[in-house]
C-alpha cells in the first residue's frame, strides 16, 4: 500500500462521477500529519483503490465509473502519489505514469487566436426558410425545411483569452454550416463595415488596438493612443469608429446582437449565374445593449457575463434563433450604387434593398469541451460550397489567405480538419496523405491520380457537374498598388448612420468618443479625430470637442466631399429591432427575513411564465426566512449579485431585514445604479428602506413600480420597454 506524504489532506473527486454541480462539500478533514506512517491512521488520503471514510466522494471503478488509466491505456493503481525511493525519497524516472501526465499537461496550451482569441461557441440547426434555387445552388437552401447542423463561435476581437467579456469592441459572430456539400464558414462580425479597406492593414490595425507593445497595457481596450492615432490617419475606418462608439459594441448577450457576414459575397445557380449577396443575421429576441457604466462594472462583477449568459440560456430550454436575410442585388443595382459594393466600408441601407429571410438558425446545445470544440474550431472565409463565391472586395480576398495560415499555426498540423468539429458531416476523400497527427486510414493502392486502377482501388475524382466551380468572371488591368477611387468617400455614410440613431443612442455614441479619447494622452491624436468627425456630422464634433475641453480643430480636408443628404435609414437603429418582451431577460429580486412568500412566488412564476430568469440576493448566501417563517435559499450574496447583472430588479424587503440590508454598503449601489441604469424596479412598501439607501426614495418615476398595486404579470409588461430613458440620472 502506498503511503501519504501530503501535507494537506487530498481529495479524492473521482472526477468522472461528479454531477455538473458539485453536492454538498465532504466533511472537513483532519489535517494529515507530515510524516510516514500517518497514512495508516488516515486511509482516506492512502492507496485510491482503497475505500476511504467520506466515501460519497470516493468511488471505486465499477457501476458505470471506468479504471483510471495512462494515455497509453495502462489502468492506474495510484494518481495520488508519485513512484519513489522509499518513504521520503526522490521521484523515479521509472514512474512512466508520472511522466505522462505531467508531459500532456506541459503541452496543454495552443498559441491563442491573434484576434478574437476571447470566444464562446455553441452547436445548433439552421432550418432553410425556401427552395431558393433561383438565386443558388448551395444545397443547404435547396427545399423549405431542410436542415444543415452549425457551430457558431462569438468573440471579442482585441482581448486576450483571459480577458473580460463586455469590453467595448466588434464581436465576432462566426458560424459553421455543415452543409451536405462540404463546410460553409460564414464569418463575421455585429457589425456590418470593417475599419479597413485592404487586408494589407490589417496588422497594423490589430498592433495599434492591443496593448502597447513598450508596456504591455491596455488589455481588451481601444481606449488608448495607438489605437486611436492609427485610426485617425486612415479616415476610411470613420463610418466602423461610429458604430464602435455605438451601444452595439457592448451588447447585453450575445443572443441579442445582429451578425453581418460584411463583405458582398456571390450567389450561383445552376446554370452559373451569379447574383451579388450580403448576409445578414437578425436575433428573434431583439437588440439590447448595456449602458458604458454598466459593462465597466459587469466587468468586475461578472468577466464571464456574455459566455455563462449563453450556456444558461440553452442549458434552461431558452434557444437563441437568428433569422439569416440576404439583400441580393445585380451588376446594374451595383453600378448605380453611390458606394462600391467591393468596399467593406460601406453598407446597403436595407430601404433600399430590403431583408429576405432564407432560413433561421436556432442554437440549442453547448459544447462538452470548451477547448476541443470552442478553441480548436477553425473558421476560414475560403470554406464555400457550390452556390456560394467570393467578390473582389480586396479585405475579402485577404481573409482568403489568412484563415488558413493561422490555423497551422494554433493547431500545428495540416490535419486540422479531421477534428471533429471541423471535419465535414459529409464524404471526404482525396489524395492528401499524412502529415502530423494523421487521423485517417486512407486504405487502397492509389494515392495519386491519374492512375490506372479501378474501383475502389482507383481512390476519388473531381466531378465537373456537382463539384464547385468558380464563377466566369472577365479580369483584366495593369498590375498596381492602388485603392480604387470609387472607394473614396470617407465620410457619408458615417453621417448617414450617425442621423439614423435616436437622441439617446446619438448621446451615448458622443460619450463613448469623450471617453475614449479623454485616455489618449497625445493631444494631436484626439485633435485629428475631432477634424475628422467634423466631415461626419459638425454637431457631433462639436459636442466630442466640448467633452474633451478642446478648441474645435480645422477639419480635416476630405477626399471626396461628404454628401450630407443620404436620408436616414431607420433600420440602423437599435431601436428598430427592440425586443418585443421581457422574454430572454433577468430580473434580480432583493429578498430579507421577512419577505412575502407568496409575493415572492407569484413575481417569480410571472417573469418565468413570461419566458425570462429570476435569480434572488440577500444579505447572505445562506438564505432568508420569509414572513411565514420558511427557510429560503437564495441565489445571490448583495455583494456578489449587483443590479448590472440584471435587466430588472425587484425589492421585496420588510421589516427589520429591509432595514439590516439597507446598512450594507453594497445595497446602496445595486439600488442606485438600477435606476441610473435607467432600469425597472419594482418594490413592495416595506422595502423603502431600500429605496432611502440608494437616495431614489424621493426621485420614484413611472418605471418604478409599487408591487403592492401591480400586479407581477403587468410588472413583467412593464419590464418589456427595458429602459426609462426619459429618466433624470
Ligand atoms: Fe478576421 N481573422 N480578419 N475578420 N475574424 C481571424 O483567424 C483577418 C475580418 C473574424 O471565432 C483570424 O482563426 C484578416 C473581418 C472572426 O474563430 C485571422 C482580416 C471580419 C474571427 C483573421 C480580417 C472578421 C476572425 C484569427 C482583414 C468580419 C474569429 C484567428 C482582411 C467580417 C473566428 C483565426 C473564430 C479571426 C484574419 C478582418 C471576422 C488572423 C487578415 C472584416 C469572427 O485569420
Amino acid at each position: 500500500m502506498a503511503t501519504n506524504q501530503n501535507d494537506q489532506p487530498a481529495v479524492e473527486t473521482g472526477g468522472p462521477r461528479l454531477p455538473d454541480y458539485p453536492q454538498d462539500p465532504a466533511p472537513p478533514q483532519p489535517p494529515t500529519p507530515r510524516h510516514a506512517g500517518a497514512a495508516a491512521d488516515n486511509p482516506r488520503y492512502t492507496d485510491a483503490t482503497e475505500p476511504g471514510e467520506g466515501g460519497e466522494l470516493h468511488q471505486l471503478p465499477g457501476d458505470g465509473i471506468p479504471p483510471m488509466t495512462t494515455s497509453q491505456g495502462q489502468v492506474l493503481s495510484d494518481d495520488q502519489n508519485s513512484l519513489k525511493v522509499g518513504d521520503r525519497g526522490p521521484t523515479l524516472l521509472e514512474d512512466f505514469a508520472f511522466r505522462d501526465k505531467i508531459f500532456h499537461f506541459d503541452h496543454e496550451r495552443i498559441p491563442e487566436r491573434v484576434v478574437h482569441a476571447r470566444g464562446y461557441g455553441a452547436h445548433g440547426t439552421f432550418t432553410a426558410a425556401e427552395d431558393l434555387s433561383d438565386l443558388t445552388r448551395a444545397s443547404l437552401f435547396a427545399e423549405a425545411g431542410k436542415e444543415t447542423p452549425v457551430f457558431v463561435r462569438f468573440s471579442t476581437v482585441a482581448g486576450n483569452m483571459g480577458s473580460f467579456d463586455l469590453a467595448r469592441d466588434v464581436r465576432g459572430f462566426a458560424t459553421k454550416f455543415y452543409t451536405d456539400e462540404g463546410n460553409w464558414d460564414l464569418v463575421g462580425n455585429n457589425i456590418p463595415v470593417f475599419f479597413i479597406q485592404d487586408a494589407l492593414k490589417f496588422p497594423d490595425l490589430v498592433h495599434s488596438v492591443k496593448e502597447e507593445q513598450d508596456r504591455g497595457w491596455p488589455q481588451a481596450q481601444s481606449a488608448h493612443d495607438t489605437f486611436w492615432d492609427f485610426v485617425g490617419l486612415m479616415p476610411e475606418s470613420t463610418h466602423m469608429l461610429l458604430w464602435q462608439m455605438s451601444d452595439r459594441a457592448i451588447p447585453r448577450s450575445f443572443r441579442f446582437m445582429q451578425g453581418f457576414g460584411v463583405h458582398t459575397f456571390r450567389f450561383v445557380d445552376a446554370e452559373g449565374r451569379s447574383t451579388f449577396v450580403k448576409f445578414h443575421w437578425v436575433p428573434k429576441q431583439g437588440l439590447q445593449s448595456v449602458v458604458w457604466n454598466e459593462a465597466v462594472k459587469i466587468n468586475g462583477a461578472d468577466p464571464d457575463f456574455h459566455r455563462r449568459d449563453l450556456w444558461m440560456a440553452i442549458n434552461n430550454g431558452d434557444f437563441p434563433e437568428w433569422d439569416l436575410c440576404v439583400q441580393t442585388f445585380d451588376d446594374e443595382f451595383a453600378d448605380s450604387f453611390d458606394f462600391d459594393v467591393l468596399d467593406a466600408t460601406k453598407i446597403i441601407p436595407e430601404e433600399q434593398v430590403p431583408l429576405r429571410v432564407v432560413g433561421t438558425m436556432r442554437l440549442d446545445r453547448v459544447v462538452d469541451n470548451v477547448f476541443s470544440e470552442t478553441e480548436q474550431v477553425a473558421f476560414m472565409t475560403q470554406n464555400v460550397v457550390p452556390g456560394i463565391d467570393f467578390t473582389n472586395d480586396p479585405l475579402l480576398q485577404g481573409r482568403n489567405f489568412s484563415y488558413l495560415d493561422t490555423q497551422l499555426k494554433r493547431l500545428g498540423s495540416t490535419n486540422f480538419s479531421q477534428l471533429p468539429v471541423n471535419a465535414p458531416r459529409c464524404p471526404v476523400a482525396h489524395f492528401q496523405r499524412d502529415g502530423h497527427m494523421q487521423m485517417g486510414r486512407q486504405a487502397g493502392r492509389a494515392n495519386y491520380e491519374p492512375n490506372s486502377f479501378t474501383g475502389a482501388a482507383a481512390g476519388p475524382r473531381a466531378d465537373r457537374e456537382a463539384g464547385f466551380r468558380t464563377v466566369e468572371r472577365p479580369e483584366s488591368g495593369d498590375t498596381r498598388r492602388v485603392r480604387a477611387e470609387s472607394f473614396a468617400d470617407h465620410y457619408s455614410q458615417a453621417g448617414q448612420f450617425w442621423r439614423s440613431q435616436s437622441p439617446v443612442e446619438q448621446d451615448h455614441i458622443r460619450m463613448a468618443f469623450v471617453f475614449e479619447l479623454s485616455k489618449c494622452e497625445i493631444p494631436v491624436v484626439r485633435e485629428r479625430i475631432v477634424a475628422n468627425l467634423r466631415n461626419v456630422d459638425e454637431e457631433l464634433a462639436a459636442g466630442v470637442a466640448d467633452g474633451l475641453g478642446m478648441e474645435l480643430p480645422e477639419a480635416t480636408t476630405p477626399h471626396v466631399r461628404p454628401n450630407h443628404d443620404l436620408p436616414a435609414s431607420p433600420a440602423l437603429s437599435m431601436e428598430f429591432r427592440a425586443p418585443e418582451s421581457f422574454a430572454g431577460r433577468k430580473l434580480g429580486i432583493v429578498v430579507t427575513d421577512g419577505t412575502d412568500g407568496a409575493a415572492l412566488d407569484a413575481l417569480t412564476k410571472a417573469f418565468e411564465d413570461g419566458g425570462a430568469m429570476v435569480e434572488t440576493v440577500a444579505l447572505k448566501v445562506g438564505g432568508v426566512t420569509l414572513a411565514g417563517g420558511e427557510r429560503r435559499p437564495v441565489d445571490h450574496k448583495i455583494d456578489g449579485g449587483p443590479s448590472v447583472l440584471f435587466d430588472a430588479v425587484a425589492l421585496l424587503g420588510e421589516g427589520a431585514g429591509a432595514e439590516e440590508l439597507a446598512g450594507h454598503p453594497a445595497t446602496r449601489d445595486f439600488v442606485a445604479d438600477a435606476f441610473s441604469h435607467y432600469k425597472f424596479i419594482g418594490y413592495a412598501p416595506g422595502a423603502r428602506p431600500l429605496l432611502e439607501a440608494g437616495g431614489i426614495a424621493d426621485r420614484l418615476d413611472q418605471a418604478c413600480l409599487d408591487l403592492s398595486t401591480t400586479t407581477p404579470e403587468d410588472f413583467f409588461t412593464a419590464c418589456g420597454a427595458m429602459r426609462r430613458w426619459e429618466r433624470d440620472v
